[in-house]
């Protein structure tokens, strides 16, 4: 017995002067002392040896050495692993801080909020409204035909628990909204997103984002329209670009117009983005329907107002040359990383 204690006396010197450089040191240490073959192990096997009644006092000082171990262990983990070595070194409070990613904008939300800040500029109000509307607000104030095929199942998604409601297939319920509460003069753009029942494709979603914009004030005549949204053109893609307005048809405005610019791609020279042809269209408007107006009890006799509706994703797609609409919903950051704009 006397060996044994010698023993263990000499290995507690050895592992008292251990020192580990390095966190591969405290693990051959662990290895050495606490592994399944190592040192505590084999001094803890030597217990079967001791006679009986001297079992509990060496039983008490083999757990003693494993414990002395098991601290000193503890000891090298804590001085050669990253945490507690930082803890331990000086910290140098000069230098800069780690830097975390922010993210960015989504190229609809950039586009948006410059269509936005345009029309303010020139008093336009922003209003918005629910996405799940009623077949008035959203067909039927706006002129819409009981059997208009706007309306119909294939084109609008209604919501199966009340076939009442539907998911709006434009914001001019938003400006009907407004209409209901508001007396004119009314000056607002209506942006947000909107519902259409289409099979998903790159040049079609089911659904995409508009701004709507609406004036009603006496004597608003269609040269006011003509100039406003010339305006807006000049500011969002510059003072080169041309614009033409061809007739067009809706049933919510009378007369029509779609607006189209010269193409940014080609310069009008003709390319594939503008299917050679020089122009693009990037909106519709109108004067507002008398119909429209008596739906409010504003009296078209009195006041008269012009409209007009866009899509975001159009406006990016020229903007930024994005060719298929999927890639604004897919979330993928190789597309959104690109857009860095801070507006
Ligand atoms: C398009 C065409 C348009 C309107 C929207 C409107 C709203 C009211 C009254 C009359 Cl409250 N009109 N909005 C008018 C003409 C065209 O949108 O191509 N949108 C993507």
């Amino acid at each position: 017995m006397e060996a044994l204690l010698q023993q263990i006396e000499n290995y507690k010197k050895e592992i008292t002067v251990y020192e580990a450089a390095d966190a591969e040191a405290t693990e051959a240490f662990r290895i050495k002392y606490l592994g399944t073959k190592g040192i505590v192990k084999a001094i803890m096997g030597e217990m079967k040896n001791v006679p009986n009644d001297q079992k509990k006092q060496f039983g008490q000082l083999l757990n003693d050495f494993k414990l002395f171990t098991e601290e000193k262990y503890e000891a090298l983990k804590l001085s050669t692993t990253g945490g507690a070595q930082t803890a331990a070194k000086e910290i140098d409070w000069s230098l800069p801080g780690d830097s975390f990613p922010v993210g960015t904008r989504h190229p609809l939300t950039i586009v948006r909020n410059e269509i936005v800040s345009i029309f303010k500029r020139l008093g336009f109000a922003v209003a918005e409204g629910p996405e799940i509307e009623d077949d008035w607000h959203n067909f039927g104030a706006m002129n819409l035909p009981e059997d208009h095929p706007a309306r119909d199942m294939q084109d609008t998604f209604y919501i199966n628990q009340n076939p009442a409601w539907l998911l709006r297939t434009h914001t001019s319920s938003v400006q009907a909204r407004v209409m209901e509460k508001q007396k004119p003069p009314i000056r607002v753009i209506c942006p947000g997103r909107v519902y259409r029942n289409e099979t998903i494709s790159a040049r079609a979603h089911c659904f995409f984002h508009q701004v709507e914009g609406l004036y009603i004030d006496e004597n608003v005549s269609f040269a006011d329209l003509k100039q406003t949204l010339y305006f807006f053109v000049q500011e969002m893609f510059g003072k080169d670009v041309k614009v033409r307005f061809r007739p067009s048809y809706f049933p919510f405005t009378e007369p029509s117009a779609e607006m189209d610019i010269s193409c940014l791609i080609c310069g009008g020279d003709g390319c594939n983005v503008c299917k050679h042809t020089g122009w693009v269209e990037i909106l519709g408007s109108g004067m507002v329907h008398p119909k429209v107006l008596e739906n409010f009890n504003i009296d078209a006799n009195k006041y008269t107002g012009f409209a007009f509706g866009m899509g975001v994703e159009r406006i990016c797609q020229l903007k930024y040359r994005v060719n298929d609409l999927r890639l604004y919903s897919q979330n993928d950051v190789r597309f959104l990383k690109q857009f860095t704009s801070a507006v």
